[in-house]
Parts: structure tokens; C-alpha cells; sequence
């Protein structure tokens, strides 16, 4: 399986993150993707490749112009506030919840920030917005790649995305990555896309940008938001709205779920994608369910993801992988890498 790679992510390097009124140190790290590389490479799983680049329409195709607009000057007005700031990262303090106004953009950068943003566990930094536009340039060079008739492909790249809606960030991630692929592959002619979400926490993000829509089904597996992150989304009976009714199915799972039970929901999963007929899969790959994981609860073990990638495989479907979470640095690339290896020794 091929894999699309820019060494650009690492210019997003947060340094702290908000946990229980303490600013700690960042668990989205560059040396996730590091320890993914090093892995592919060891097992000669395919060609490394570097994206090709393209303009922001496909971009804009998912995320808000003022959204963009936003992240794209950030780091500068950051800095322009104090230059002492070049040395810190941007978190934002305050939101526009319930009964306050979003259609007002405030000349404060403070107020846009958390305009634009849902947690304080996401530092923009001065490298955010060029490593998250590399990372939806890898995107949608794999798409090209599957297109063009490869089985699957692998936008390897961080920050992740799952978690960025249209027009806010959060979850570590700024640009959604799987969303802007899928819409791709729609904009390609894919009439039916599925997308797969099998990172730890609910893909809140996707599920939003598609969830009126009938021609992208959205379908997720993650720890239960009641008590897990993201909390306000990702519940069984979130099943789309409007034309969209029907298209997104939320599989929550318990704290402590081990790996039979989980690839049962899998299994579930997929035959509710099958029934969609979608012509190409998009898969959130997370890694964050691993038992190893520091911010997650499941107990999924190193040898299960071959078991994953051989249950995607037998889905039959052109499948674009988008990296995602996973904080278990050291185990982080085999446990990637095994869901890869496990696909295409499955994929006929
Ligand atoms: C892409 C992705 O996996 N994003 C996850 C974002 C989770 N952010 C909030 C995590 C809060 C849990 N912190 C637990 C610290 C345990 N010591
Ligand atoms: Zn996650």
C-alpha cells in the first residue's frame, strides 16, 4: 500500500494542553508519525511518497471561508498581539456557547479564537496551519491514487482531523482530513462514499459535515460520550437529519471494551456500509484504541489491528486511509502499521 508522507507535519508542535486546571504537555506529538514511518519502512510495506500539492478549493469544498481565513492568519496575529507570544502556543479561554452571537467575527483575536474552537486542549501554533495544509494535501493525494484504481492508499500525516468541523477546531485537529477526502472522492463522481471511523473518540467533526447529506454515510466506533471525549456528540440515536436520515450510525462502546466485543460492532459496522453501496471508504484510522493508550479506555492489543485490516479488506471497497489519534508513541507505528499490512494480505 502506498503512502503519502511530508515531513511538514512536525511544524505543528504544540507544547502544552488544559487537563484538570494544569497545562500539561502535549500527547498529539510529531514522533507519533515518526514511529509510523520508521515502521512502514522496516516492513516494506509500499512506496513512501510525497503529496502533491493543491489550491485551497478542495479545502474550501469542507471548511468555512472565514474558518480558513481564520487559521490561516493566526500564527501573525499571535504573534502581532505580543511578540513574546512567538514563544508561546495560542489556547483560547472563552466560547461563544448557547444565547451568545457566532455571526459576528469580534476584532479581538482572543474572542476569534474561541470562536472558531471547542477545547483548550488544542495549542495553534506557528506551524499549525502549513502542517495541517500539507496533511489535506497527503489526503487528497491519496484519494488521486485510489482513484487512478489503487486498492487503498495512506495519507500518513498529523495533526489529525476527525474532530475539525466546518468551521471550528478542536481535538487536537484543525482541517478534516477524511471529510475533505470523502468530498473529493464525490467531486471525482464516487456517488455513494462511506466514511469509517474507527478512532477512539466519536468523530464529531465528519459526523456534522455530512449529517444532512445522503450521499456521504458516516458510521463510527468509540468509547461512550458519556463518559468519554468529545461528550456532546457521538450517541446511538444521532442518525442524520433531512436528506441525510438514515446516512450516519454512532456505535458506542463502553469503557473497558476488549477486542471481541469491539470487532463485533465492526462487523456491524460494515454491513451497515455494505448495504449503503458506496463506491469508495474513507477510513479514520485512530490508533488511540490500543490498551497501552494514556488518554483512552479501550483494551485492544497489538495483533488485533492485523485482525482489523483483514476485516476492512474483506469490505472489497477502494479505501483511502487518514491517520488520526493514537498516544501509545512507542507502539503507535506497529499498531498502524499492522492494520496495513493486515489489509493488504486480505485484499485480493
Ligand atoms: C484525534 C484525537 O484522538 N483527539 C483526542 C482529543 C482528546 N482530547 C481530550 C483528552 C482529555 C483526556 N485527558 C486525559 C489525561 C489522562 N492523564
Ligand atoms: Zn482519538
Amino acid at each position: 500500500m502506498r503512502t503519502i508522507y511530508n515531513d511538514r507535519h512536525a511544524l505543528h508542535h504544540g507544547k502544552v494542553e488544559m487537563f484538570r486546571g494544569e497545562l500539561m504537555p502535549c500527547f498529539e506529538i510529531p514522533a507519533r508519525v515518526d514511529h509510523v514511518l520508521r515502521e512502514l519502512k522496516a516492513r516494506g510495506l509500499g512506496a513512501i511518497d510525497a503529496p502533491a500539492a493543491f489550491d485551497d478549493a478542495a479545502i474550501a469544498r469542507v471548511h468555512a471561508p472565514r474558518y480558513l481565513d481564520f487559521l490561516s492568519k493566526a500564527w501573525d496575529e499571535w504573534v502581532a498581539i505580543d511578540p513574546a507570544n512567538a514563544g508561546r502556543d495560542a489556547l483560547p479561554s472563552y466560547w461563544p456557547i448557547r444565547t451568545f452571537r457566532s455571526d459576528v467575527l469580534p476584532a479581538s483575536f482572543a474572542a476569534r479564537l474561541g470562536l472558531f474552537s471547542y477545547d483548550a486542549g488544542s495549542p495553534l501554533t506557528s506551524g499549525t496551519w502549513t502542517a495541517a495544509r500539507a496533511g489535506a494535501d497527503c489526503a487528497l493525494t491519496a484519494v488521486q491514487h485510489v482513484l487512478a484504481g489503487e486498492r487503498a492508499a495512506f495519507a500518513l500525516t498529523r495533526p489529525p482531523g476527525h474532530h475539525a468541523g466546518v468551521d471550528f477546531f478542536g481535538g487536537y485537529c484543525f482541517l478534516n482530513n477524511a471529510a475533505i477526502a470523502a468530498q473529493a472522492l464525490r467531486d471525482a463522481g464516487v456517488e455513494r462514499v462511506a466514511v469509517l471511523d474507527i478512532d477512539y473518540h466519536h468523530g464529531n467533526g465528519t459526523q456534522a459535515i455530512f449529517y444532512e447529506r445522503a450521499d456521504v454515510q458516516f458510521t463510527s466506533l468509540h468509547g461512550d460520550p458519556h463518559t468519554e471525549y468529545p461528550h456532546y456528540l457521538g450517541y446511538a440515536d444521532e442518525r442524520g437529519a433531512g436528506a441525510g436520515a438514515g446516512f450516519n450510525r454512532n456505535l458506542p462502546l463502553a469503557r473497558g471494551t476488549g477486542f471481541a466485543a469491539w470487532r463485533e460492532a465492526l462487523a456491524s459496522a460494515l454491513r451497515g456500509i455494505a448495504d449503503f453501496r458506496p463506491g469508495a471508504m474513507v477510513v479514520s484510522l485512530g490508533l488511540d484504541t490500543f490498551e497501552g493508550d494514556p488518554i483512552a479506555g479501550f483494551t485492544l492489543a497489538t495483533p488485533d489491528y492485523l485482525h482489523i485490516g483483514e476485516d476492512l479488506a474483506r469490505a472489497g471497497l477502494p479505501t483511502v486511509f487518514v491517520f488520526e489519534g493514537g498516544y501509545a508513541v512507542a507502539e503507535v507505528g506497529t499498531n498502524a502499521v499492522n492494520v496495513l499490512d493486515g489489509f493488504m494480505q486480505h485484499a485480493g
